[in-house]
C-alpha cells in the first residue's frame, strides 16, 4: 500500500495535465478530511479514481444503532438509484465510471447565506461522524448502514434560513449524458425531495459523504446524499446538487409520480399500509431469502427522537 501525504506528491509524478487536475481534486478531498492515505487505485489508474479512499478524522455518533451492519457488498450492490437504472443491481453496474468530482452544490432561497459551493468547501465547516442507522425502504426491505456524514441540522443553521423558510428542498444532478437511467424516463427528472425545517434541524438527518469509513460509492449517491433514518428510503436523495429554502411544501419525485402511494412525509409506519402491500414487516437484506421477516417499528425505531415533530398530525392522512 502506497501512503503519501498530498503535499508529497508532485505534479511531475503525473502524466498529463488532465490527470493532474483530476488528481488535485482527489487530493483535496483527502486533505479536507485530514487524510493522508491514498488508495492504490488512485495512484495507478489512468483516470484517477477516488473509489475506496479512506475518510479520516471521523468521530463516532451516540445516535448509532448497535444492530449488526449489513456487509459492504449488500450495501453497494442492492440499490435504488433510478438515474442509473431501475433494477437493484443497475446502479452498481452502471455507475462505476461516473466521476462525481468536481461537483458543486447550489444553496438558494430564503436564507441569509446562499451561493454555489464546491463540494469540498461545502462540507469543510462540519464534523465528520459515523452514524450506523437502520434504513427502511418503502418496498419493505431494510438494511443497517454505517454512514459517514455531516449533520444536516448544522448545515441548515450554517446557511441561516430566514423566518420565511418552512421547508428545505433538494435536487439530484440531472445529466442524461452521464446517467443512463435518465434517458429511459421512469421519473420526472431531476429527482426531488424535501423536508420541513423542523425535520431538517432534528439531530438525526445527515448528509452522507461516506460509508464503511470510505468515500461514498457512486451507487450510494456520491459525492453527497441525504439520510433520514425514520423515513422510507426514497426520502434519501442521492447526488445532491441543489438545496433550496422554501416557504411552500416542495414537489417530491415519488409523490409527483404516484401521489396516492407516496406522500410528502413518508414516515416509516407499520400501521399504515402502502395501497399495494403491507408495511407491518420487512425483510432485512442479507438475512437470506427464506429468513422470516421482522416487524417494522414506528418511525423505524427512532420515535423517541422524532415523534414530537408530528404531534397533532394525522399520520394516516399525512403519509
Ligand atoms: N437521486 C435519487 N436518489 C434516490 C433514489 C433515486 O432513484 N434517485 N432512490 C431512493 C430510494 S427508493 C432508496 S430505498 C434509497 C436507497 O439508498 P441506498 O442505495 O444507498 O441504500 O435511495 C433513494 N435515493
Ligand atoms: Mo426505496
Amino acid at each position: 500500500m502506497l501512503i503519501k501525504k498530498p503535499a508529497d506528491i508532485r505534479p511531475s509524478e503525473i502524466t498529463s495535465e488532465q490527470n493532474y487536475l483530476d488528481r488535485r481534486t482527489f487530493m483535496r478531498v483527502g486533505a479536507l478530511v485530514g487524510g493522508s492515505i491514498l488508495a492504490p487505485s488512485a495512484i495507478s489508474a489512468v483516470v484517477p479514481d477516488r473509489r475506496g479512499t479512506k475518510l479520516t478524522g471521523v468521530s463516532k455518533s451516540s445516535f448509532s444503532t448497535d444492530e449488526a451492519p449489513n456487509s459492504f457488498e449488500d450495501i453497494t450492490t442492492y440499490n435504488n438509484y433510478y438515474e442509473f437504472g431501475t433494477g437493484k443491481s443497475d446502479p452498481h453496474e452502471n455507475a462505476q465510471n461516473f466521476d462525481p468530482l468536481p461537483w458543486t452544490i447550489k444553496v438558494e432561497g430564503h436564507a441569509e447565506k446562499t451561493g454555489t459551493f464546491d463540494f469540498e468547501d461545502f462540507i469543510k465547516p462540519f464534523d465528520l461522524e459515523e452514524r450506523i442507522y437502520r434504513m427502511r425502504c418503502v418496498e419493505a426491505w431494510s438494511m443497517v448502514i454505517p454512514w459517514v456524514g455531516i449533520s444536516l441540522a448544522e448545515v441548515v443553521k450554517h446557511f441561516k434560513p430566514t423566518s420565511q423558510a418552512k421547508y428545505v428542498a433538494f435536487e439530484t444532478l440531472n445529466d442524461r449524458k452521464r446517467m443512463p437511467g435518465i434517458r429511459r424516463g421512469s421519473l420526472d427528472w431531476p429527482y426531488r425531495e424535501g423536508l420541513t425545517i423542523a425535520e431538517a434541524t432534528n439531530p438525526l438527518p445527515i448528509l452522507a459523504v461516506g460509508l464503511y469509513g470510505q468515500v461514498l460509492p457512486n451507487q450510494n449517491g456520491a459525492p453527497i446524499r441525504l439520510v433520514v433514518p425514520w423515513k422510507y428510503g426514497f426520502k434519501g436523495i442521492k447526488g445532491i446538487v441543489r438545496m433550496r429554502f422554501t416557504d411552500k411544501q416542495p414537489l417530491t419525485s415519488w409523490n409527483m409520480a404516484q401521489a396516492r402511494e407516496y406522500g410528502f412525509y413518508a414516515n416509516v409506519n407499520p400501521n399504515v399500509d402502502h395501497p399495494r402491500w403491507s408495511q407491518a414487516r420487512e425483510r432485512r437484506i442479507g438475512s437470506g431469502l427464506f429468513a422470516s421477516k421482522q416487524p417494522t417499528l414506528m418511525f423505524n425505531g427512532y420515535g423517541d427522537e422524532v415523534a414530537h415533530l408530528y404531534k397533532g398530525l394525522d399520520l394516516r392522512r399525512n403519509y
